[in-house]
This record gives structure tokens, sequence and C-alpha cells, in this order.
């Protein structure tokens, strides 16, 4: 079978948010770019994961005019509530930081993304199969693929691995140059999506001796609730009703006492773990997004640093598309990574102090508690967790 061979400036190898998010910027500078996905457009478009945007993550959306729904269909949350202790605690990011958070599933973003790149005629593979990059390390990179039965070989002056934790691109860096570094913890989220009204008008965090639980939306009539589960649970272990006690036990009574349950429509376990990859950059090979990193959800910055890596990166391959320069390109890696740790620490520490360890002792647990005290009395420790949680800069 002969192979088909094209060109373009920037190879990208994954079709979620960063690979998708990238294309589009790089398309406004005139970079041309084509995009590798392994799934199917509608496979992509099922996933049910993020749901909080930054403030900077929506600025990004906004001024790449992918704003309109966002701004329209996104709710503006100006705080959360962390629980504990039969009583909650509210952090006013208004007050504390003049700056917000929007509540839109990622499953949305994604649909603005591929509409966006549908509108513009962008060059995205569906179900590529057999994804294999080549001459990473030369000044002619290549990647080669499978599509419609067809061999393809995509030659290009760059190569974005966008293509998630479980993708090929983060596995060409030669062992002796990748450094990563890795916690894994010990329990899931078990997730569900219910067309209930959701119990609270912002997210409640919830700290319970019976394990950590989250209070969240999609919409005014789609909520989304977490509890923390083991990682031995099977989603088929949790029934509705099981699930629903479970959540209002480890919720102040205040609010359980308002919960409206009903059938789940989506109910799944993702595992949690800090997960970094060094340097995001090797030789014409660039990585983004969660090719790179994995945080727990607890800090609602997977997405998010997902976006501020591309924002990077686009800026540094427009300037070399431009005049040739790789001045931002050479200080890609360093610069998302210094943004990439802040949050990837914020994530362990949200997790740390809102979870139930198994091996956790009574020295643990009073630490727990002394720091969910010293948020509740002062108002400098909650304008640190308010800056961390809608964004720093980008
Ligand atoms: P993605 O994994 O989204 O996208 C990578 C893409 O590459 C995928 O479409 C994949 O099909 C494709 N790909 C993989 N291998 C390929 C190959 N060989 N060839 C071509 N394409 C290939 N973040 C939050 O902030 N809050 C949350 O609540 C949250 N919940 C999550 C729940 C789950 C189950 C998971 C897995 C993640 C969750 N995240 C959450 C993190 C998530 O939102 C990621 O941070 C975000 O999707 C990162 O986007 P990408 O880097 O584009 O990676
Ligand atoms: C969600 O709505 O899916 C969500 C919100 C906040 C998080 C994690 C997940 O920290």
């Amino acid at each position: 079978m002969t192979e088909q061979t094209q060109r373009t400036r920037v190879a990208i190898i994954g079709g979620g948010p960063a690979g998708s998010l990238l294309s589009h910027l790089l398309h406004r500078q005139g970079v041309e770019n084509v995009v590798l996905e392994r799934r199917s457009r509608a496979y992509v478009l099922s996933r049910i994961r993020a749901g909080v945007l930054e403030h900077g993550s929506v600025e990004t959306l906004v001024a790449a005019g992918l704003g309109e729904r966002v701004q329209s269909e996104g709710y503006v949350h100006d705080g959360v509530f962390l629980a504990f202790g039969g009583r909650r605690v509210r952090v006013d990011f208004a007050d504390l930081t003049s700056r917000s958070v929007t509540i839109y599933g990622q499953t949305e973003v994604q649909h603005d993304l591929y509409d966006a790149l549908d509108e513009r005629a962008g060059r995205i593979v569906f179900e590529a199969e057999d994804v294999a990059l080549h001459g990473v390390d030369g000044d002619r990179p290549a990647v080669t693929y499978t599509a419609d039965g067809q061999d393809h070989r995509l030659e290009a002056e760059w190569i974005v691995g966008c293509d998630g934790y479980h993708g090929p691109s983060r596995g060409v860096i030669p062992g002796d140059v990748l450094r990563t570094y890795e916690r894994v913890y010990p329990f899931g989220w078990l997730g569900i999506l219910s067309e209930t009204p959701p119990v609270s008008e912002e997210l409640i965090y919830a700290n319970h001796e019976r394990g950590f639980a989250l209070c969240s939306m999609r919409n005014e009539h789609l909520s989304r609730y977490y509890v923390q589960c083991s990682l031995e649970d099977a989603p088929d272990d949790w029934s509705d009703d099981r699930f629903w006690d479970e959540l209002t036990t480890r919720l102040p009574d205040e609010v359980g006492d308002q919960l409206v349950t009903g059938p789940s429509i989506e109910k799944s376990i993702a595992p949690l773990r800090s997960f970094v990859a060094e340097p995001m950059r090797y030789g014409r090979l660039l990585l983004a997004g969660d090719a790179a990193h994995i945080v727990p959800p607890t800090g609602a910055k997977g997405l998010n640093l997902a976006i501020s890596d591309v924002v990077y990166l686009a800026r540094a391959l427009g300037e070399f598309a431009a005049n040739g320069s790789t001045t931002g390109l050479d200080s890609y890696s360093r610069t998302a990574l210094d943004r990439v740790w802040k949050a990837v620490r914020f994530s362990w520490w949200m997790t740390t102090l809102m979870h139930r360890f198994p091996d956790q002792d009574g020295f643990d647990r009073r630490l727990q508690q002394a720091e969910l005290s010293l948020l509740e009395s002062s108002r400098e420790a909650r304008a640190s967790l308010a800056t961390n949680y809608v964004g720093l800069p980008i």
C-alpha cells in the first residue's frame, strides 16, 4: 500500500481540549496545522470531565473568539464552600481576589472548539490509528498514521503531543532525558450526573470522617456530584440509593436536607494522581496538557492547565512562524512548568486537606482540622486558597 505524504507547519497529536484549542490559536495566527485524533468526534464529545474554568481560561476563550456560549450559558461563581464539622465556610473570590470562575463543562468547551474548527474548515483526522512519531531530534520530524485503511506520513516543522496521559508522545523522549514525578492517591472519585437541581448555588467541597464529597453542577437542571471511594470499587458497586445516602451523610445537615435525588445518567470512577513529566520539549517535540501532567481534580486544574500550556505554546509557535525566532520555544518548558508546579502543589494541598487517607492517624486528622479552622478564622488563609482556585496569571 503506498504511503500518502503531506506537509504542514505543526502536527498536533490529540484532538481533546489542548489539541483543538492549539489548532484554533495557531490558525488565528495563520500557522498551518493538522490535528490527528485517535477517537471519533462523537466519542471525544461523549466524555464527561471537567466543570470549572479559571478566570484566565475564560479570558483566553473570549479573546480567541470562542466566548459566545461560555459567556451566555456558563455560570459565573464568586465563591465556593468548604464543609466540615457539620458546617460550611464560604471562600469569597470576589472579595478576596476580585476574580471569579465559570462553571461550564469541558464537553461544552469541546463542542465550541469543534464547531470553530468546522467553521474554518480546519484539518483534523478522526480515528487516526497507529500514530507514530519520527525524527523529533532532527529538523524534519514526521508523524505516520493510518486512516480509512490508508497509510499516511505527515511531515512538519514541529510536533505537539496533546495526546493525554496515555498517548505516545511522551514516550518518545529518551529515558535519560525524561524526568517524571508522581504521587498516586489511595482512593478514587465516584462521580454521577443527575437531572436534578443542584443542592447549592456554589460548589461545596466537603471533608467528612467517612471521606470527601463534592457538590457541583452543569446547569440549574443538571447536577454533578462526587464521593471519595475505594480504588477497589467499581461503579456497579454503587447503586444510586447507596450513592445518595453516602453523599447526604458527608454533607452538613442543612445541605443534606435540601438534596434533591434522582436517577444517575452517568456514573464513573476516576483514579487520582499527581504527575509531571519534564522537560515539556525535546527537539522538535513539544508536550501540552495531560500528555505532560496530571492533577487530582480537587483543585479543578486539569483542563485549565491544558489551556495555559496551549496559550504559551501558540505564542511561541506563532513567533517562530512569523520571524524564525525560537526564543519562546526555548523557554516554553520552563515557563509552562513554573505554572504547572504551582497548580500541582495547590491540587495536592486541596486533596490532602479534604480527603480521608486510609493510613491517616490522629495527628494527621488534627492537622486537617487545624488547617480548616485556620481557613475559617483567617482571611489571609482564604485569600491564598481563592488566589489559586480562580487561577494564577497566565
Ligand atoms: P485529553 O486526554 O482530554 O485529550 C487527549 C486526546 O488525545 C484524546 O482525545 C485522545 O483520544 C487523544 N489520543 C490519545 N492517544 C492518541 C493517539 N495515539 N493518537 C491520536 N490521538 C490520541 N479536570 C478538571 O479540571 N476537573 C475535573 O473534574 C476533571 N475530571 C476528569 C475526569 C476524568 C475521567 C479524566 C480522565 C480527566 C479529568 N480531568 C478533570 C482532567 C481533564 O479535564 C484533562 O485535564 C483535560 O482533558 C486535558 O486535556 P488534554 O490535554 O487535551 O487531554
Ligand atoms: C466538576 O464539576 O466536574 C468539578 C468541579 C470542581 C472540581 C472537580 C470537578 O474540583
